[in-house]
């Protein structure tokens, strides 16, 4: 009798506290949302570049895992990135665009990476 008591509050206790652990999980899920929105860090980098092809192809380079936002002005040349900096450098993107031929401020495309742009994005 007294095994099959310890039995019976040993489920009780066990049922309250995955409820209660349950609500908790939900709690700091929530929390949790709003510090990644928080955590988002948006920067301007004047990356080099031309025309429509060179949108393209900023946006696309720079759209990494971890960006949310890669936007490139053919006017201003500031490239607007919107990105989880816990995930992703900014050094590391603007490294891949000048693997790609455009210059950004840190990093220089190299003369081989610059001359396999076509003729319409040479900007130099
Ligand atoms: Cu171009």
């Amino acid at each position: 009798m007294k095994t099959i008591k310890l039995f019976l509050i040993a489920i009780i206790a066990f049922t309250v506290s995955a409820t209660s652990s349950a609500q908790m999980t939900d709690h700091s899920k929530m929390k949790m949302g709003k510090t990644e929105t928080v955590a988002t860090k948006t920067e301007m980098i004047k990356v080099s570049g031309n025309c429509e092809t060179c949108k393209a192809r900023i946006e696309k380079t720079a759209k990494v895992d971890g960006v949310t936002k890669a936007d490139w002005s053919t006017k201003t040349k500031v490239l607007t990135l919107v990105y989880d900096p816990s995930k992703v450098k900014s050094d590391d993107i603007q490294k891949k665009l000048a693997a790609v031929g455009h210059d950004t401020p840190k990093y220089k495309a190299t003369d081989k990476a610059y001359n396999s742009l076509p003729g319409c994005c040479k900007y130099r």
